[in-house]
């Protein structure tokens, strides 16, 4: 691309006061480069392995990705970050396809197309996303979240019959997470906070957490330290609305000695005081249906969002006996109901043909 001297020399010539020199340059730089007539091409001669493509809306609350092999990915994890957890692909029975083409057709319109090819057979995949308002007013809760609402629905498979809430996980990265919990005012409970690491090993980093409940001491806690990935944990706590304003608050901190500065929580109990709590019967969730408050911890922006999401994977088959198989794979606790999969008791996907 060639300069122009005039238009570098612009920013002498800026009289109205509000516009930075930067500011001017960038601008005419990019005037230049849309009078000049070129297209601008790219290449990438050394391409990374592996790659994801937005297909999601600047102010979505729902950041879908799709991978390179033309995937709908979800679900990425507080470690590792990068791996979806959640990955939802449509393939051939019996037929090797390989990638040919992806890519958007317009930059600025978030509708990914990718092509296969193999044995005969070709496929276009197309990915999007249409979002609808919701018109219901959400019903109250007797919990909410403040600050970030970070989380995954999907991180841990417990190893050992446990609550569904285990499932799905607030994090905090680098900073506190915090909830707080509708009461009586000034009444005391049983708190109970829910805890697995599906990331970490036995001897591994250490993560501990800093677990502050109102009206109760302040507690330090590391999940591994039984030494097992994945086992859902409790920690009960006696509280109390000591500052009487109707909620009980709940934080999870990050201690000063943590090798790890990013904290996780998977799910809350209150119970009433005269309720005996067994955690065991917590962990299997046997007592939920006695406890007050329930929070699956990690679900906050799902549960607060203002539009319905729908992703749509449009795919194409072209060729003999062709046989596609929708291919689903998730730590999400899917069931098959009515010819839909649902995620605790809400359609989640759904084939059409
Ligand atoms: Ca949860
Ligand atoms: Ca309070």
């Amino acid at each position: 691309m060639s300069s122009n001297p005039d238009y570098l020399a612009a920013p002498d010539r800026v009289e109205t006061g509000f516009l930075s020199p930067w500011h001017w340059l960038v601008t005419a730089v990019l005037l230049l480069a849309a009078n000049s007539g070129l297209r601008a091409q790219v290449e990438s001669p050394y391409p990374p392995q592996r790659w994801f493509s937005a297909i999601h809306f600047v102010d979505d609350w729902q950041k879908t990705m799709v991978d390179e092999g033309g995937a709908l990915a979800y679900d990425f994890g507080p470690g590792p970050y990068v791996h979806a957890q959640t990955l939802v692909r449509v393939r051939t029975a019996g037929v090797e396809l390989v990638r040919t083409h992806q890519g958007f057709a317009d930059p600025r319109v978030p509708v990914l197309t990718t092509r296969f090819e193999g044995d005969g057979v070709t496929s276009e995949q197309v990915a999007f996303a249409v979002r609808q308002p919701i018109e219901d007013t959400p019903p109250p809760t007797a919990f909410r979240r403040l600050g970030g609402l970070a989380g995954s629905a999907a991180w841990v498979i417990a190893d050992r019959p446990a609550d569904p809430a285990f499932r799905a996980v607030a994090w905090g990265t680098a900073r506190e997470i915090r909830y707080q919990l509708r009461v009586p005012t000034r009444a005391r409970r049983t708190v109970v906070l829910g805890f697995a690491d599906s990331y970490r090993t036995p001897g591994g980093l250490y993560r501990g957490l800093d677990l502050r409940v109102e009206g109760a001491a302040q507690r330090n806690f590391d999940a591994m330290a039984s030494g097992v990935t994945n086992e859902p944990q409790a920690v009960a706590f006696d509280a109390g609305d000591e500052d009487g304003d109707g909620w009980l608050d709940v934080a999870v901190a990050v201690p000063e000695d943590t090798g790890d500065t990013n904290v996780y929580l998977n799910a809350i109990w209150t119970f009433a005081p005269e309720v005996e709590v067994d955690l065991q019967r917590v962990i299997r969730g046997d007592a939920t249906d006695a406890a007050e408050v329930y929070v699956d911890c990690g679900r906050d922006l799902a549960r607060i969002a203002s539009t319905h999401r729908f992703d749509v994977l449009e795919a194409r088959f072209d060729g003999p006996d062709v046989a596609p198989i929708v291919e689903v794979d998730t730590r999400r606790g899917l069931q098959v109901r009515d010819g839909a999969l649902v995620d605790r008791g809400r359609p989640h996907i759904l084939v059409r043909s």
